[in-house]
């Protein structure tokens, strides 16, 4: 029995999982627009691990490093069923290349417990760096294209939230405050 929990021990060490601390609305660090990624090195690599490591802990489909108060253009995502499909987008930009949109329901890990409607464009061209720092480009459609401008709007200081009414915003900002006090 020892030898099983001291396996598990150094299972866990050797692991090194650590879970980040997810930003809720309507904390205003969650409105800091990211700066640009100037070096992909180990530093980020390591960041992005525990991104994807918090993002599966959730679980969640997709997030940006503002939502765990770091303010660099670096976003992860999983839309597999299984989480074996992780995606690493830093710096990226976008560019519609239709008008076509498509309204789906969002939901956010720094709005937790609210799904929403937004309609957002269809068809978008992405460009962005991979974890080792090498361009790429991709033209997603449907939920990886909503996904990945959900997570940009992250990097921007914008959440799905700001495309609803004022009046919903704010049902939604009094709800999550009253659940932030009671966990205080
Ligand atoms: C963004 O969101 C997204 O409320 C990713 O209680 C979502 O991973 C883009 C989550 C849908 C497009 C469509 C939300 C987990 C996860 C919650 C997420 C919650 C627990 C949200
Ligand atoms: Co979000």
């Amino acid at each position: 029995m020892l030898t099983v929990v001291y396996a598990r021990l150094l299972e866990t060490r050797h692991k090194q999982m650590s879970l980040l601390n997810i930003l809720e609305f309507p904390d205003p660090r969650l409105r800091t627009v990211a700066k640009p990624v100037t070096d992909v090195d180990d530093r980020v690599r390591i960041l992005i691990k525990n991104m994807l490591e918090t993002m599966y802990n959730a679980p969640g489909i997709g997030l940006a490093a503002t939502q765990v108060n770091v303010h660099q253009r670096i976003i992860v995502m999983d839309l597999s069923e299984d989480a074996s499909k992780p995606q690493v987008f830093i710096n990226p930009e976008i560019e519609s290349l239709d008008d076509a949109t498509c309204p789906t329901q969002e939901g956010c890990l720094s709005v937790p417990g609210f799904y929403e409607t937004v309609d957002r464009p269809e068809h978008i061209r992405l460009k962005a760096l991979d974890e080792d720092g090498n361009p790429f480009e991709m033209e997603p459609n449907g939920l990886m294209a909503v996904c990945i401008q959900h997570e940009i709007d992250h990097l921007n200081g914008k959440l799905f939230v700001d495309y609803l009414s004022a009046f919903k915003r704010d049902r939604i900002k009094k709800k999550l405050e009253k659940l932030q006090r009671q966990k205080d």
